[in-house]
């Protein structure tokens, strides 16, 4: 097989790329180094190298000797860490004073591949630009044979647009294991997103162990939409979670949602209740019915044991508290509880996150984040406060890709794939407040792998794009060509993607 037999495509799109005539070419001799001018990076950069090696080894059968070297001999892959001699590249949005930790420079010329960046987290995502210049068997299980494994030349000088490039999976309507969890960190891994939010507890269904509240995932682990089989993640099982998103470069963001959403909570404990007795257990779709107590102290004991628990299992900065669609808590009574709850978070050293309504609570700290799935905020950006952009009609990947589309929902309207690629989150919030965007799967009508596959593939990839990707060089022709090359090495991978006739596929 030739090159060009393999077609390459990067999505996302680097924010600056030249081609160079010719290739390299990987052979049995070719070496993978690695060097930092910070010790502290050693134990990173040891671990990502074996991945990189892993990976080529299994799909090329070659030996690939690896190991600490600052050489970039011929026949070589040096990954290199340095703050000394390398300006990061331009990133061109003004808000980002930290664009340069997951900036990356990648050099291909025939006789070695360069890749240098200032993080071990800049040589993480340059790595995926690298996988994507290789040919479609890279990401093979089995070793292919008479494949040229080559790497065209090019220099690449990259850093994301926006800092939070996330999804967001809903485990509570329906409940879905470690393993899809990791397979989906996988994907979000190879296209550059640095955030996945677990929405673990709704009406429906609790899926995160709570040690000092057990009925929790005992009464509501089993609970599922439809009646389907539920699930719910032991400290261990999210332990392992927390670790496979750090290895990726993915902080991992939980979310308790209250004081609505919350039928699962006053399912398991009389004690949340006003009346002392314990709520029926909920398998429908309906939203807005329940609450806590906002005025009892009961509550606020659970909250902490709850978010005490959540912080121990969270090496990251930020807590998501929820705080969507109250339709049964007051408004005097949720500025109250939002402003609690912000506190104890505050308490646990975690910047709190919510949903639209929450930005309007008067207790609510400038330094919360919102994260808005209205398609404005005003009161947010008067507060000064940062913000998630996940606008439902462009971003919800469980809206319906068109009207008879068997999956999803369409309370927001249809997305079809061009519509996840074509939006610009700073239409919606000034780009200084913007921390970047997220793209929520909820779970209603997503029960298998499969489901999620159909739902998230391809439009998690246009939103990759519009995360990372200057809007100025975005454009959806040329989009779909690189799509169109990408759905292909999903298909080797075993995703089951929509192919979406709005695409141009030939
Ligand atoms: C609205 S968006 C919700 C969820 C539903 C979703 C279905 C938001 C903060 N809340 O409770 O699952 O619509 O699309």
């Amino acid at each position: 097989m030739t090159a060009s037999a393999s077609p390459r495509a990067l999505i996302p799109l680097p924010a600056s790329v030249v081609w160079n005539p010719n290739a390299f070419r990987l052979s049995p001799q070719t070496r993978i180094v690695w060097c930092a001018d910070l010790p502290e990076h050693a134990e990173a950069m040891v671990r990502i190298t074996t991945l990189l090696t892993d990976r080529i080894r299994t799909a090329t059968g070659f030996p690939l000797p690896c190991g600490e070297n600052r050489a970039s001999d011929a026949d070589t892959i040096l990954l290199e860490v340095t703050t000394a001699d390398w300006q990061s590249p331009a990133c061109s949005n003004p808000a980002r004073a930290d664009a340069s930790s997951e900036a990356y420079r990648l050099t291909v010329t025939e006789a070695c591949v360069r890749l240098v960046a200032t993080t071990p987290e800049g040589i993480f995502r340059g790595i995926q630009t690298l996988y994507q210049l290789l040919p479609a068997q890279i990401d093979a299980v089995e070793p292919a044979s008479d494949i040229d494994w080559s790497v065209p030349c090019c220099v690449i000088e990259d850093a994301p647009v926006y800092a939070w490039r996330g999804m967001m999976l809903d485990v509570a309507r329906h409940f879905h294991p470690v393993a899809t969890v990791k397979r989906l960190i996988d994907q979000l891994a190879r296209f550059k997103f640095n955030k996945l939010h677990l929405h673990l507890t709704d009406d429906q269904g609790w899926r995160l162990e709570i040690k000092s509240w057990p009925a929790l995932t005992e009464v509501c682990g089993p609970v599922a939409v439809n009646g389907d089989p539920g699930g719910f993640y032991t400290q261990d099982d999210y332990r392992e979670l927390v670790a496979y998103a750090g290895s990726h470069y993915i902080d991992l963001i939980p979310e308790i949602d209250m004081p609505g959403h919350t039928n699962a909570a006053l399912a398991a404990y009389g004690e949340l209740n006003p009346d002392g007795v314990r709520r029926d257990t909920y398998t429908g779709i309906e939203v807005g019915f329940s609450s806590l107590m906002c005025r009892e102290e009961a509550t606020y004991r659970f909250i902490d044991d709850v978010l005490r628990e959540v912080t121990a299992l969270t090496p990251g900065a930020y807590l998501h508290i929820g705080g969507d669609e109250a339709k049964a808590t007051t408004e005097e009574d949720f500025a109250y509880f939002i402003g609690r709850v912000c506190a104890i978070a505050a308490t646990y050293g975690k910047t709190p996150i919510g949903w639209n309504n929450f930005e309007l609570a008067e207790t609510v700290p400038s330094s919360a984040v919102l994260q808005m799935w209205q398609n404005e905020s005003p009161k947010a950006v008067e507060k000064g406060m940062k913000v998630i952009a996940s606008v439902p009609n462009r971003a919800y990947l469980d809206m319906k890709y068109h009207e008879d589309y068997p999956l999803g929902l369409a309370w927001a309207g249809c997305v079809p794939t061009d519509v996840a690629y074509g939006w610009e989150p700073s239409d919606h919030v000034p780009k200084a407040l913007l921390l970047g965007i997220e793209c929520p799967l909820w779970t209603e009508t997503a029960v298998t792998e499969a489901d999620i596959d159909q739902l998230v593939f391809p439009r998690l990839l246009g939103h990759a794009e519009v995360g990372w990707t200057p809007q100025a060089l975005r454009n959806w022709p040329d989009y779909q060509i690189r799509l169109r090359i990408m759905t292909e090495r999903l298909r080797l991978q075993g995703i089951r993607y929509y192919a979406d006739p709005v695409v141009k596929w030939d």
